[in-house]
C-alpha cells in the first residue's frame, strides 16, 4: 500500500462544455486522472467550474456526469478529503455534494498550512482591480432570492438558459484573454497585492485557463491550474513543493 500523502489540485472541468461527445472525452480522460491519483492522494481540492453550469433543486439535480460522480465517490470512500469550489460557472452548489461524498465546499478562498507551507487557494473569479460588472453579477447570482427565482422556472427552461449563458461567457472570456499578457495578469495583481499584507508560500487560482507558474519573490509562488478542454493540466503537493504537470503528455512543466 503506498503512503497517501500528496495534495492535488485541478480545476476547470468544465464538463457539459461544448458539446456531449466532447464532455464525455473530457470526463472519461479526468476520470482517469483520478484513477491515477487514488493511490497517493491524500486530499482533492477541485478549485471551481468543474462543471459548465450546475444547479441544485431540492429534490433533482442536473442528468449526466455519473462516471466522475462514481469516481469521487470511489475516492472519498478510501478516505482522500475532498474540497470542492464555486466557480463562476458553478456556484450554485449547494449541498448535494457534501451530503453525497462528503465535500466540503468553498464559496470563495481558503487558507491552510500542509507539509510546512502557507497555501491561499481561490477558484479566482471577481478578484483583483477591474472586472466591475461580474462583481455585481455574482453578488445577484449568489444572492438567495435570485437562487429562489430561478429554482421556479422549469428546469428545461432555466437550464437552457443558464447553458445558453454559460457558453456565452465563456467565449467572451476567451476574447478578453487574448489581450493580456502574463505578467499583467489581474491574478497576478491580486496575488501580489495579498502579499504585501501576509505571507503565502502559495496561491493557487483556476479561472484563468492559463497553466502557469509565476515566482512572485523569493518565497512564493503564483500557480494558476489551467483547465481540461485543451491542456489537462494539474498540480501536486509533495513534500512542501508543488508541481504544474499535465496529465498523458509526456512532459512535465516546471519553473
Ligand atoms: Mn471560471
Amino acid at each position: 500500500m503506498a503512503i497517501r500523502n500528496k495534495l492535488y489540485f485541478a480545476s476547470d472541468i468544465h464538463l457539459g462544455a461544448l458539446n456531449y461527445t466532447s464532455s464525455r472525452e473530457r470526463e472519461d480522460r479526468f476520470v482517469r486522472w483520478l484513477d491515477s491519483i487514488k493511490h497517493d492522494a491524500n486530499e482533492l481540492f477541485l478549485v471551481g467550474d468543474v462543471f459548465d453550469f450546475w444547479f441544485e433543486y431540492k429534490t433533482v439535480v442536473p442528468k449526466g456526469y455519473i462516471r466522475f460522480l462514481g469516481k469521487l465517490a470511489e475516492l472519498v470512500d478510501l478516505g482522500i478529503k475532498l474540497y470542492l469550489f464555486k466557480g463562476n460557472h458553478d456556484m450554485w452548489i449547494f449541498d448535494y455534494f457534501v451530503q453525497e461524498l462528503g465535500a466540503t465546499i468553498i464559496s470563495n478562498e481558503l487558507v491552510i498550512e500542509r507539509q510546512g507551507k502557507k497555501l491561499y487557494i481561490h477558484h479566482g473569479d471577481g478578484l483583483g482591480p477591474g472586472d466591475g460588472k461580474y462583481k455585481i453579477l455574482k453578488k445577484v447570482f449568489r444572492s438567495r432570492v435570485c437562487q429562489w427565482l430561478f429554482e421556479r422556472l422549469h428546469p428545461n427552461f432555466g437550464v437552457g438558459l443558464a447553458n445558453y449563458w454559460s457558453g456565452h461567457s465563456r467565449l467572451a472570456n476567451a476574447a478578453a484573454d487574448e489581450h493580456k499578457l502574463f505578467e499583467n495578469e489581474w491574478l497576478v495583481t491580486f496575488a501580489r497585492e495579498t502579499l504585501q499584507k501576509q505571507h503565502y508560500d502559495y496561491l493557487i487560482f483556476g479561472h484563468r485557463h492559463i497553466p502557469l507558474v509565476i515566482q512572485l519573490n523569493s518565497q512564493s509562488q503564483y500557480i494558476n491550474l489551467g483547465e481540461w478542454i485543451f491542456n489537462s493540466s494539474y498540480a501536486v503537493m509533495a513534500d512542501g513543493q508543488i508541481q504544474l504537470l499535465h496529465f498523458e503528455k509526456d512532459h512535465a512543466e516546471n519553473t
